[in-house]
């Protein structure tokens, strides 16, 4: 083990690209401390010593789902006590509360596949909101509901795209991915986009200068090797299109989930190497997030040695992962984060979904 990690030291050392075999020693290697090193070491080549973060607000315009994926907690179905749908006059009021922040500037909208609505309304909230708020930047749409839209509205992904780009979309969250392997897919979340159908998405927004995230969900029954066959699978893609922004690793949180009862929430020590072999392994994606809405806080701090460049944002309004039960805050102020990050010896730099870096302290 310690001379493949030494040559794998070697590869970091000198820029080379690490394999699925490296990937798969880093997975099996207990020196965590190296790891870090290794992955903090790639980081600061690749993006400096700024942490990227943003004023933003959380939007889910409905909970009612057909996914009934077993690793969400959020979703759920009409008939639900819990169920909920947002018109178009209740999101604007809820972005017209918000903006009282004047440094408010991105909407992050993710939600349920609704049985009824049709694609339009979706595509008319967007609408709505891009021409009363024009200032604030759109980051809407996982490809897992893109599908679904292409599906419902039998239209292809491309005019999908175009018509959401046209309305006022900027970019894609990187949800839905999961992990790109459809046998687990199956036993998941059957109900919805196969990796293929992610994919297509992804290559689709791409090519229309729609750039998109991408996310891992870990931590449930896939195995390391899955895990590893993700990033590739992702790192090829961006070989590819170029198209993805920021990578974020989603420990599972079971609360309230169907896997509740079988399945334990992972480590810190499991979330650490993950995010650095995430760094390690993706080497052509510029951003990697350690989203603080999972790890807490504190936590998201250490994940900055361990390859992370990107902390999120404010998140206002997070419904989804507290759904599960996540123990952090419900949103964070801007100070808090700046804070944070310089206490981290990093540089706060605040920047839009498009990780164009507006200011940094
Ligand atoms: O696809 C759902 C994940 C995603 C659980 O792009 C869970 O910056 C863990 O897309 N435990 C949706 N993960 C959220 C999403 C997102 C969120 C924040 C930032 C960005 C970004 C994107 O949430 C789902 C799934 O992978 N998820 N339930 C759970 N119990």
């Amino acid at each position: 083990m310690g001379n493949k990690l030494d040559a794998i030291a070697a590869k970091v050392n000198a820029g080379e690209r690490l394999t699925r075999e490296d990937g798969l020693t880093l997975f099996a290697s207990n020196d965590l401390a190296r790891i870090g090193y290794l992955a903090d070491l790639a980081r600061q080549r690749i993006s400096g010593d700024y942490v990227y973060y943003n004023v933003n607000l959380h939007i889910n315009l409905t909970n009612i789902c057909i996914g009934q994926c077993k690793f969400c907690a959020f979703g759920c179905t009409k008939e639900s006590p819990q169920a909920y749908e947002l018109t178009r006059e209740a999101v604007l009021k809820r972005i017209e509360a918000a903006s009282a922040d004047p440094d408010l500037r991105n909407l992050h909208i993710v939600s349920g596949m609704h049985p009824d609505w049709p694609y339009e309304y979706y595509l008319d909230i967007i609408k709505a909101i891009h021409e009363k708020y024009p200032q604030l930047h759109i980051k809407g749409f996982t490809g897992v509901e893109i599908t679904h839209f292409a599906k419902i509205s039998g239209k292809s992904l491309t005019q999908i795209l175009s018509e959401l780009q046209a309305a006022g979309l900027e970019t894609m969250p990187g949800g839905g991915a999961e992990i790109l392997d459809d046998t687990l897919r199956q036993k998941l979340c059957p109900n919805k986009a196969t990796s293929k159908e992610w994919l297509d998405v992804a290559r689709a927004a791409h090519s229309l200068g729609i750039k998109t995230n991408a996310s891992m969900l870990y931590g449930h029954l896939e195995t390391y090797k899955q895990r590893i066959d993700h990033l590739l699978t992702l790192r090829a893609l961006q070989d590819e299109t170029h198209g993805l922004q920021t990578f974020i690793c989603f420990p599972f949180q079971p609360g309230n989930t169907a896997l509740e009862k079988s399945i334990r929430r992972t480590s810190v020590w499991d979330d650490l190497k993950t995010m650095a072999i995430s760094r390690l392994m993706l080497d052509n994606v510029h951003n990697i997030k350690a989203y603080w809405v999972m790890l807490t806080l504190p936590i998201a701090l250490l994940a900055l040695g361990f390859g992370a460049n990107d902390i999120d944002g404010t998140v206002g309004g997070e419904k989804i992962m507290h759904a599960a039960g996540v123990s952090s805050e419900k949103a964070l102020s801007r100070n808090v984060l700046i804070d944070a990050i310089r206490t981290a010896g990093r540089i706060p730099a605040e920047c839009d979904c498009n990780c164009n870096i507006i200011r940094t302290f």
